[in-house]
């Protein structure tokens, strides 16, 4: 069997690492990867070759190559977007548009699907005030798209490229076959958690970061309020989405942006959590106004029954598996306590 060429930018961040290692046990791809840092021990003999510098730059590197799959990850994330937030179009924005020019190109020249996974966030919603975050619920895709962060409007212009380069790009498939075969398809993350890679940057990473530290038996000063709310998911259950959506045929779609959530829970309530597991964690809460305004503007729950009817969607963890059968099986083995 050939096997598939796979290309996963963004490959040290910790979406990458572990998609890379999964892709790897599947087997059946040839790896190639990107990012702006040289491979960590964990992945190198995965890839066959790794492309290190800044996309925007390096992407005519990989024009005479015959991706059949895209995992475009690189990614300026939330918090540092806001401080940089030239960086992070560049690196959010332009680097997206060049792959996917990349990818229609080669779609239309060689009349071969090119299947582009892009990773967006919750972070495309903007929700207008926090009495109606708290009364809004699961919310679905199209409604309160309206971003108030550098990355949220990033992630959902992008969303917006990825549709525009797949469908009309040219203009030219409305009417006249065969079409443009660019495959897009884009799921919006939750905040992600892995027993095994911690996160930088990002503004879900209070979750993360709160459980590593108690598991480590450092103090911890979380930078959002008790009560601030937003959904989260096992990092083995972000893979699990990104392969099954990978997998599912073109014809079984009817959208190209997903919701997937797993569980959603207050700072507060990840405290008591990790106070159960290990008693005498020491937590405590020092709002950061900008950061806890950007948590604010996310959703506290996401509606994913569009990903749960069309490609049969279901997390593994909620929040008792994710803690008992996940995350303190991993972390205890990991830090010894
Ligand atoms: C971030 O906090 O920026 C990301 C995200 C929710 O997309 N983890």
């Amino acid at each position: 069997m050939t096997e598939k060429l796979v290309l996963v930018t963004g490959a040290c961040g910790e979406i990458g690492q572990a998609l890379i290692q999964a892709l790897a046990r599947r087997g059946g791809y040839q790896i190639v990867t990107s990012d702006l840092a040289p491979l960590p021990d964990s992945i190198k003999a995965m890839s066959t070759e790794h492309v290190q510098g800044d996309l925007v730059y390096k992407v005519k590197n990989f024009y005479d190559y015959g991706f059949d799959v895209i995992f475009h990850l690189a990614a300026s994330l939330s918090s540092k977007a806001e401080v940089a937030s030239e960086e992070a179009h560049r690196i959010n924005v332009e680097g997206t548009m060049q792959l996917l020019m990349l990818a229609a190109y080669r779609s239309e020249k060689y009349q071969k699907s090119v299947r582009f996974l892009f990773p967006s966030s919750i972070a495309a919603y903007g929700m207008p005030g926090l009495d109606v975050k708290k009364t809004a619920g699961a919310v679905k895709e199209d409604v309160y798209n309206m971003p108030q962060t550098m990355y949220g409007c990033n992630k959902l212009y992008c969303e917006k490229l990825g549709m525009y380069y797949s469908k009309f790009f040219g203009q030219k498939h409305l009417d006249e076959e065969p079409p443009c075969m660019l495959d897009f398809r884009s799921i919006r993350f939750p905040g992600l958690i892995s027993a095994f890679t911690l996160p930088s940057s990002g503004t879900s990473d209070y979750g993360p970061e709160m459980l590593h530290a108690a598991a480590q038996g450092k103090p911890y000063t979380c930078f959002v309020r008790e009560d601030a709310k937003i959904s989260f998911m096992a990092m083995p259950d972000a893979i699990k989405s990104l392969l099954m959506l990978l997998d599912v045929p073109r014809e079984k779609l009817n959208h190209q942006v997903y919701n997937i959530t797993a569980f959603a829970l207050t700072a507060g309530e990840f405290r008591d959590r990790a106070l159960k597991a290990f008693p005498g964690a020491q937590i405590n809460f020092q709002p950061n106004p900008r950061r806890q305004g950007i948590v604010d503007s996310w959703p506290e729950d996401v509606d994913d029954s569009l990903a749960r009817t069309e490609w049969n969607w279901k997390p593994d963890y909620d929040a008792d598996a994710f803690f008992d059968d996940y995350f303190l099986p991993e972390i205890r083995k990991r830090y010894g306590r």
